[in-house]
């Protein structure tokens, strides 16, 4: 039996945001609530103007991006040794040509490059760069950066900074201007994967640390993790871990995990980022392409949460597989915050199955998405897609609730949006009480 129902306060207020949608209506007032909400990217590679060409925009770097560099290998006899022997705009150049000229953009990555061109009205299907070249050239950077936010419907990005990359550290030791749209991560690879390699970074900084982090080494990392917690003003700390990543295992990484970087995340009140299931270089001759996916052993996770319950864990996996074990976990730790379609997960077919199950499993108590953006205009068509993936699933949800027997409203919607692309962030991250 189908149920209608009616609230029962009072005379209905004319096409109030509060009145009970028709199921017809449903549709567009989702659309509509996504694109009028602008959202916050909880993790992108981008950077703030100031961080001169640490930051990367513009066609050159768009044609460049990783992504493509792994698609143009499949469809050009271009050795990877000929195309890094290449100047940059000659590598965008053959690009172009392989996959937009000779070939039709149809994946992901190449309909990205596609969608930014149209944004500016750019041609999309041109013989050679020269007028996307031109363009781009003319921009001035900080007015570029607010219409490119404004077009991606995004009011903040998160970076990804590293405390021990030589531009990056001189970069911040010079003062950096705070930047409205840009907070800042403390990212911990080099620290919590690869300490034999970087430990003598730290000691020449005056840290009394050692290869086999022993002594004083976990007070003193903590000690700069508090000193870059005050240069950085961190949203969070973060680390993208392998496949293989397991816990508790006897390991440096886990070691300093435990002992200085969680008891540094419990005192500074920040969430630590975990993006689990990388195999980084399987094919080191592609470079940044050459990192693949592996299904992780998710009982890490579920001993970090249970083993330190004062800890938030902001937590994105990058192999299918482990997809639904997150949303389970998430329901049995609320310490737990699922977030985005990390990489080779985020393609529109993907990100819908990922996306139902989220709803379907945690209601609106997840992120749904971030950008990854590592070019500025990427922003544009990440959250294109997004939107427009997200709009039928979150559509069907209330068709259903509606059809269960309890109506949706405009407000409702807007709450729910609100929720999945900025509170959860801003709560989890404490946004504004920093
Ligand atoms: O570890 C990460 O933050 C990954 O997102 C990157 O390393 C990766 O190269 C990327 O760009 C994914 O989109
Ligand atoms: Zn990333």
């Amino acid at each position: 039996m189908k149920v209608t129902f009616m609230k029962q306060a009072g005379p209905r207020p004319e096409s109030s945001t509060a009145e009970v949608l028709e199921t017809g209506q449903i549709p567009s007032v989702v659309n509509d609530v996504l694109e009028s909400t602008e959202f916050i990217d909880v993790h992108t590679h981008l950077f703030a103007p100031s961080f001169g060409k640490l930051g990367l925009w513009g066609i050159d770097e768009l044609l460049t991006y990783h992504y493509l560099e792994a698609e143009f290998f499949r469809s050009s006899s271009t050795t990877p040794d000929e195309y890094w022997s290449l100047s940059k705009s000659e590598q965008a150049d053959a690009i172009w040509q392989t996959l937009f000229v000779e070939n039709t953009p149809i994946s992901e990555a190449t309909r990205g490059v596609i969608a930014v061109l149209k944004a500016f009205a750019l041609p999309t299907d041109g013989p050679d760069l020269t007028e996307a070249r031109s363009f781009f050239k003319r921009q001035e950077l900080e007015a570029h950066v607010q219409r490119v936010f404004e077009i991606a419907g995004v009011s903040l990005v998160v970076m990804t900074n590293d405390p021990l990359d030589s531009e990056e550290m001189a970069a911040w030791k010079n003062g950096i201007q705070e930047h409205p749209r840009f907070r800042a991560v403390l990212r911990l690879d080099k620290i919590l994967r690869h300490w034999p390699a970087h430990w003598g970074v730290l000691a020449a900084q005056g840290y009394k640390v050692d290869a086999q982090a022993s002594g004083k080494s976990v007070a003193e990392v903590q000690r700069f993790l508090s000193d870059w917690h005050e240069r950085m003003r961190p949203m969070y700390m973060a680390v993208s871990l392998p496949d293989t990543f397991l816990y508790p295992e006897e390991s440096l990484g886990n070691k300093l995990l435990s002992e200085a970087v969680l008891p540094s995340c419990r005192e500074l009140d920040l969430p630590l980022s975990l993006m689990i299931g990388v195999r980084s270089q399987v094919n080191p001759a592609i470079r940044l392409a050459g990192d693949a996916v592996g299904r992780a052993d998710l009982r890490a996770l579920e001993n970090l949460c249970r083993t330190f319950p004062k800890n938030r864990f902001l937590v994105s996996v990058l192999s299918r597989e482990n997809q639904h074990e997150l949303c389970v976990y998430a329901r049995k730790f609320s310490n737990l915050m699922p977030f985005g379609c990390w990489w080779f997960m985020n393609n529109p077919s993907i990100v819908e199955e990922i996306t139902r199950e989220r709803i379907e499993m945690l209601g609106t108590s997840f992120i749904p998405q971030h950008s990854d953006a590592r070019i500025l205009e990427q922003v544009i068509y990440k959250w294109s897609n997004t939107r427009r993936t997200l709009a039928p699933i979150l559509a069907n949800a209330y068709r259903l609730l509606r059809e269960d027997g309890r109506g949706v409203t405009r407000d409702d919607i807007q709450r729910d949006v609100t929720r999945l692309f900025r509170t959860n962030a801003e709560s989890w991250m404490n946004l504004n009480g920093r």
